[in-house]
């Protein structure tokens, strides 16, 4: 019986070492499946216990390829690894392999996305709102040539649009004016 508690012990053991003093990953930064949407520079693996100096991972893109790691930093149960540059967006895995504090070697994966909003979106905005100032400053006419022009994305076609529907909008006041005073 003392046999069979001991090798059932022992199994128990072999099976589940994460119940001892062995060290396991806890939480990382970002976790795994997330999707990032802001710039990342910095991973974080946060283990149950200390890991030894020395542990590290890598970054491989959705090719396949190694994406660098500048330099780790073990602090106790943590490990971080900073990038040179915020990673472009892209599925990327972490292949991790570090040390336990009881000297057992530690490896595993995990994945994330960035997903970040492209540099070409900000600019669109930016030059659809000039159009649009154009407008307050007039009176409503205007709003719908320019508006058409927006949602075609010319930006520089839009321009001479834009001079041709104030010249046009002033020349209209003028002339309604002209005939107001006419009247009078
Ligand atoms: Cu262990």
């Amino acid at each position: 019986m003392k046999k069979i508690i001991l090798s059932a012990f022992a199994l128990f053991l072999l099976f589940s070492p994460q119940a001892f003093a062995h060290t396991y990953l806890d939480v990382t930064t970002p976790a795994n499946e997330e999707v990032v949407t802001t710039d990342i520079q910095t991973i974080e693996l946060n283990y149950s216990g200390q890991i030894e100096e020395g542990s590290f991972f890598t970054l491989e893109g959705s090719d396949g390829n190694e994406i660098p790691v500048s330099s780790f930093a073990v602090n106790g149960g943590k490990l971080t690894g900073h990038l040179d540059e915020p990673l472009n967006n892209d599925t990327y895995t972490v292949k991790w392999n570090s040390i336990s504090q009881d000297g057992h070697p530690l490896s595993g994966d995990f994945s994330f996305t960035v997903d970040k909003a492209v540099d070409e979106q900000i600019d669109e905005v930016k030059t659809e709102e000039q159009p649009n100032i154009q407008n307050t400053e007039q009176e409503s006419e205007n709003m719908t040539p320019s508006t058409e022009v927006v949602e075609k994305d010319e930006q520089n076609s839009s321009t001479p649009l834009i001079i041709a529907g104030i010249i046009l909008t002033v020349l209209i006041a003028i002339s309604a004016f002209v005939l107001w005073k006419r009247k009078k």
